[in-house]
């Protein structure tokens, strides 16, 4: 075991854990645990490919397609959206390990606190165009991240919202995502439903902490398709870690039999991963490549120097505390970060003595209680039977966790447009 895991810091921070109060970002942990990166920051890793993103504009129907085309594109643009979700998974779950050599502690990001950048278009023929991202933390007690991601050549708007509840198992910390994404293709009238999985973090003991996915996530289709992907670690489907399977299928009735899977996929959303017609798992041997997760880097999103930032812009806001946190400067964190909190608890009291509420940035808080309420949201709801309730996303319609209210985060681009201090 290293002198790290061994350390009194390491040892006394996960006693902390093993008696929390559900709130991981209350926690002070030892600071090479901790990132300089805020978890506003976070939203970003949802399009690190944007031309995966962008891929099913490319598959459109043909003029006077037939009813049996029609059917095959659109299963097309579901396999196209599935190879973006996974695409998406080793920069989320996996890229604190790769760059900074654990996962890390992020920054717990504070109320109205944003995070902005673009991608521009890499491609040679400039089909893709430039790809915008927005990010704001809507709430901080508990904490919620709020994004949206545009591109206006396409008319496509991924956007969607993020929360956790965890609890504390013997070696690991089990995780909870609370929230959506919403995935709208205009060009093409179709929008699809993406449920975020469970995850835990391992690697406690020996204070190298990483991630692992685990249960179910869904992808909905407004066509009627749906994906079910299932997630596992070392040993469950095989001796590796990082595995999944999902299964295609015309509709979520007929994914009650695993049999009916129009197509299977499955592999290492961080390596390589195979598809084949079907039921019938695929091999890496005699089936295609779906998606190799090492073949393409992440494009990064290009974000304005910190001298030209807002003072509610991520990187602006805690470049002090980044700045301790890269020096090992423990004292110096806890003087900055006191520093920001205080500042904080300040404004909320300031708002409560003039009984005035903070007004979110870009997103709006819809209530979805209402059931004659219908937009996209509310038909891939109903089409796939999960739980219109804020808990636990992926949640089924009548299972043991459809409880809670049923407000859910949007975008506002209105509120985008009249917005005058912000700059991408
Ligand atoms: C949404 C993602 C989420 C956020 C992070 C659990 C976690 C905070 C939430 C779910 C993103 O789309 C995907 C990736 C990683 C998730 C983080 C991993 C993690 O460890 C943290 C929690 C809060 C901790 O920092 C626990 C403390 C420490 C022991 C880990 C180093």
């Amino acid at each position: 075991m290293s002198n790290v895991a061994q350390s009194s810091s390491w040892t006394s921070f996960l006693k902390s854990i093993a008696s929390f109060n559900g709130d991981l970002s209350s926690l002070t942990a030892p600071p090479f645990i901790l990132s300089p990166t805020s978890l506003s920051e976070y939203s970003k890793y949802w399009s690190e490919h944007p031309d995966l993103l962008m891929e099913p504009n490319f598959l459109a129907n043909s003029e006077n397609a037939e009813k049996y085309e029609i059917e095959a594109m659109s299963l097309k643009r579901t396999i196209a959206v599935a190879r973006w979700f996974i695409s998406t998974l080793r920069s989320q779950y996996c890229s604190r390990n790769e760059n900074m050599g654990s996962e890390k502690k992020p920054l717990n990001p504070f109320l109205g606190e944003v995070f902005v950048g673009k991608w521009q278009d890499l491609s040679k023929d400039g089909k893709i165009g430039t790809t915008n991202l927005l990010s704001e933390q809507v709430s901080h007690h508990p904490p919620v991240t709020a994004y949206s991601i545009y591109n206006e050549k396409n008319n496509t708007l991924l956007q969607g919202y993020n929360g956790i509840r965890s609890s504390f198992s013997t070696t690991s910390i089990n995780v909870k995502q609370y929230g959506h994404a919403l995935l709208n293709y205009q060009n093409l009238n179709e929008d699809y439903l993406v449920t975020l999985p469970p995850l835990h973090i391992e690697g406690l003991i020996t204070a190298s902490p990483f991630v692992e996915l685990e249960g179910t996530s869904y992808i909905q289709a407004s066509s009627g398709y749906i994906v079910v992907f299932e997630f596992s670690g070392r040993g469950y489907f095989s001796g590796k870690k990082n595995t999944f399977k999902a299964r295609i299928y015309r509709d979520i009735l007929s994914s009650s039999n695993k049999e009916n899977a129009l197509v299977t996929i499955s592999g290492q959303w961080s390596g390589k991963s195979y598809i084949a017609k079907g039921s019938t798992t695929p091999s890496s041997k005699s089936d295609e490549l779906f998606y190799d997760a090492q073949y393409k880097k992440p494009e990064e999103l290009i974000v304005k120097p910190i001298d030209e930032q807002h003072e509610l812009e991520s990187r602006k806001a805690w470049s002090k505390v980044a700045e301790a946190i890269k020096k090992s400067d423990y004292d110096l964190i806890h003087v900055e970060k006191l520093k920001l909190e205080n500042e904080q608890r300040d404004l909320r009291k300031k708002e409560q003595e003039s009984d005035i509420k903070w007004e979110t940035r870009w997103f709006d808080s819809i209530d979805y209680s209402d059931s004659s309420y219908r937009d996209a949201f509310t038909n891939l709801i109903n089409l796939s039977n999960l739980s219109i309730k804020n808990c636990p996303s992926g949640s089924v319609k009548g299972g043991k966790y459809d409880s809670g209210d049923a407000k859910h985060w949007r975008f506002n681009p209105s509120k985008w447009q009249n917005e005058s201090e912000i700059k991408l």
